[in-house]
């Protein structure tokens, strides 16, 4: 079989050096450990100074603009520039790692869903959303860091998450809401990442955007029911929970495009096509509408309709709180953080076992 080095090193002896094996990334450990070492242990004006490009390079570079330019994709074995890489392996991996985080919210009320079919449908979502990390996470691993890397860095607090799974899950009301608001967000965010100039986390957006699409439904029904038919409570326990997810939805979309660091670069590239701000816009005139069909006020009294604009106008968004929830200071950071942790110590025993078998099956084949 042709092995093919990846042109991402040279640290190591050839014959340590990752590869493409039959069309699959082999990734060698210790030339990773070494890449990511060297790269946070630099001083900081060596960071910052601009490198020596070789001819060879800067032609790869031409080629690769002129890709991105002509609106190809651009696949795991072809050359990219490192800052591509980069800021695609910490845009995918925190996706991956919101999906993972974003089961904890809504499996608190498995065991308390109000009806055999409630209970189905969140667990084949919540299930869904683990699915959806695990699409990222192999993802991600093309681009040459391997999923215990990043699971590592989102347990030691180096990786972020979404902001919006640090609130907590009150009600049954809440799990309505967080199909309908967060779902309806995150589809709004994500449908433009199905275009993503990096083909593997497009093919994985394409799948994700599916499913994303009956987890919205599934809240927004959940919600129709109590509102049409439930009691005076029902109604204002829904009323309660659009209350408390309203602005931290918003949020979702991260911050203003003008203060946004990764935005200029990230629409260059193709990474994102529409920005932070244009979408936010877009889940605010989609969701308007759907509230007066659902029966609930959004808790914003500036939201208001500008003909001019031909859009909603609304209220200042509390970028302290953003800031805070994402700085690992919003109600359920610790508690969030602390659950999957555990989970990955509880777990240790199937990953053992997983190892194991994959041992004896090695040692059968070798002595057939
Ligand atoms: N929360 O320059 P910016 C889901 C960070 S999963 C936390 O605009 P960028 C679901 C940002 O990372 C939802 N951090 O960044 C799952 C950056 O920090 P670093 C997740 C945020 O990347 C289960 C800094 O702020 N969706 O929906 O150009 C159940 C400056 O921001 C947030 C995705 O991950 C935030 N909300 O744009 C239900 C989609 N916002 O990394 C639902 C993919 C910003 O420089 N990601 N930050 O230290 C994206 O589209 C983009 O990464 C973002 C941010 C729009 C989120």
């Amino acid at each position: 079989m042709r092995l093919r080095r990846l042109p991402l090193k040279g640290a190591l002896p050839a014959a340590q050096q990752s590869r493409i094996r039959g069309g699959r990334l082999v990734l060698n450990r210790k030339e990773f450990a070494m890449y990511t070492q060297a790269m946070d242990q630099q001083p900081k004006e060596e960071r910052e100074r601009k490198p020596v490009r070789s001819v060879e390079e800067v032609e790869l570079e031409r080629r690769f603009d002129a890709k991105i330019d002509a609106g190809d994709f651009i696949e795991a074995k072809d050359w990219m520039p490192e800052h591509y890489r980069k800021t695609l392996l910490r845009q995918i991996s925190q996706h991956a790692h919101s999906e993972i985080v974003g089961m904890l919210p809504e499996g608190n009320w498995i065991t308390r869903a109000p009806t055999l079919k409630r209970k189905a449908i969140l667990l084949a979502k919540v299930q869904d959303e683990g699915g959806h990390g695990l699409y990222l996470y192999a993802a991600a691993e093309t681009l040459g860091t391997s999923r215990d890397q990043m699971i590592d860095a989102l347990h030691a607090g180096k990786a972020k998450y979404s902001s919006i799974f640090n609130y907590p899950t009150l009600s049954w009301a809440d799990i309505g809401t967080i199909g309908w608001l967060v779902d309806g967000a995150a589809i709004m965010n994500q449908v433009p990442i199905c275009r993503c100039s990096y083909a593997p986390y497009a093919r994985a957006m394409i799948r994700i955007c599916r499913e994303e699409s009956f987890h919205q439904r599934q809240g927004f029904d959940s919600l129709l029911v109590m509102m049409r038919d439930g009691t005076p409570e029902q109604r204002a326990m829904v009323q309660d929970a659009v209350n408390r997810w309203w602005w931290p939805c918003l949020m979702m979309f991260g911050p203003p495009d003008d203060q946004s660091p990764n935005s200029a670069q990230g629409m260059r590239w193709g990474i994102k096509r529409v920005s932070n701000d244009t979408l936010r816009q877009k889940f605010v005139d989609a969701t308007a509408e759907q509230a007066k069909v659902l029966g609930v006020t959004l808790p914003d009294p500036l939201l208001k309709w500008n003909p001019e604009r031909e859009h909603h106008d609304f209220g200042p968004i509390d970028w302290a709180e953003f800031w805070r929830v994402v700085g690992g200071d919003g109600p359920c950071n610790r508690e969030r953080l602390a659950a999957r942790v555990k989970a990955w110590d509880d777990g240790a025993w199937v990953r053992d076992a997983a190892l194991a078998h994959a041992r004896k099956q090695v040692t059968k084949q070798e002595a057939a």
